[in-house]
């Protein structure tokens, strides 16, 4: 068993209700939650928009392997209507996000998935949530404890 961290997002239609969906689903297809922050409402990062997010990390214990995982949390996201993906970095609205951000000490790079999550280091609406259930544990490629990359973030 490995420790598995995602970060949900949502900023569209019943959020609260959203986070609790995407987690059974995740807790019935991927593994059980052993650890989930609390849900925080931040600004949306990196894009305008009027409709503020909830966002949450949850810890999970599983076996699966990581593609595996994208694809299961990839099909909850369709499932629960997701229509619009990011690309090269142009965000959009969205009924729920669900990424990986750690595995373990899983570091991997290919076309669909790299862990760590290459973009975790920078936001504050997914530091502040694993800070609060993983605060000592050590990303594996900077080797600082996410509390450490929470400080160093503005
Ligand atoms: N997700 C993004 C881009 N911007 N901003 C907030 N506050 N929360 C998010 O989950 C989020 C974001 C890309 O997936
Ligand atoms: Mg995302
Ligand atoms: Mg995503």
């Amino acid at each position: 068993m490995a420790a598995l961290y995602l970060s949900l997002g949502t900023n569209q239609g019943d959020r609260k209700k959203a986070l609790e969906t995407a987690a059974k689903y995740i807790s019935e297809r991927i593994g059980r939650i052993v650890q989930a922050s609390a849900v925080y409402e931040t600004e949306p990062w990196g894009f305008d928009s009027n409709n503020l997010f909830l966002n949450q990390v949850l810890c999970i214990d599983t076996t699966l392997k990581a593609v595996d995982i994208l694809d299961l949390t990839q099909q909850i996201e369709i499932e629960m209507g997701r229509t619009t993906k990011s690309s090269n970095g142009v965000y959009s609205d969205r009924v729920i996000d669900i990424d990986i951000l750690l595995y373990g000490d899983i570091c991997m790079q290919t076309e669909r998935l790299t862990i760590p999550h290459p973009l975790m280091q920078k936001r504050r609406f997914v530091l502040e949530p694993l800070a609060e259930i993983a605060a000592h544990t050590v990303h594996p490629v900077s080797g600082k404890t996410i509390k450490e990359l929470l400080e160093q973030t503005d």
